[in-house]
């Protein structure tokens, strides 16, 4: 049997260009769009999405919602809220967490077989990389070996220094 960690994969790029059966989108707790990877996400949705987040009511830091891609190639979007970083006593590094539980929780019940996640809180949340990745992998790795849902999780890095942190923490995990 494969090792949980055959079923990650490190990816450099625009997280709106995949393929995948969900992309997550790192939101605000509004949900109605932003800069970065939120803003990134909603121009090449396009309107619709917004209308179907004016229809969510908003979101918890640490919870997570569904929606569909619309125009991405991604046939969903799962739109969760990282925490600010505000150094670390905030309970920064639990929410962080529950952000990777709880879209993978969503992806499950929607029979999501591939997801995409980009570094949550990493920019202008100002979450430090090598402690955000460190959650990330952690999270994603725990969640795979009690599931057999998703089958494939993507790191999707905008730069080639945050995929390397992705494989530095990746190389650290045992086997199952
Ligand atoms: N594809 C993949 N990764 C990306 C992309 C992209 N197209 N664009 C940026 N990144 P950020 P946050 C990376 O700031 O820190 C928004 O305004 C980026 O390099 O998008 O969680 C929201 O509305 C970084 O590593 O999200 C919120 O208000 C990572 O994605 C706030 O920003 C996350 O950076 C959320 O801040």
């Amino acid at each position: 049997m494969s090792k949980a960690q055959d079923r990650i994969r490190i990816h450099t790029g625009d997280i709106t260009k995949l393929d995948v059966d969900a992309i997550v989108n790192a939101a605000n707790t509004s949900l109605l769009g932003g800069g970065g990877v939120d803003g990134a996400i909603h121009r090449a949705a396009g309107r619709e999405l917004e209308f179907e987040c004016r229809m969510l009511n908003g979101c918890k830091v640490g919870d997570a919602k569904i929606t569909s891609g619309y125009k991405l190639p991604a046939r969903h979007v799962i739109h969760t809220v990282g925490p600010v970083w505000q150094g670390g006593g905030k309970g920064e590094a639990e929410l962080l967490a529950s952000c990777y539980r709880r879209s993978l929780d969503i992806a499950v019940a929607n029979d999501c077989r591939s997801v995409a996640f980009p570094a949550i809180s990493t920019g202008v949340y100002r979450y430090p990389k090598d402690d955000a990745t460190e959650i990330a992998v952690y999270e994603v790795n725990d969640f795979i070996k009690h599931n057999a849902l998703p089958e494939i999780v993507v790191f999707c890095c905008f730069d080639e220094a945050m995929a390397e942190l992705y494989r530095q923490h990746l190389a650290t995990l045992g086997g199952d």
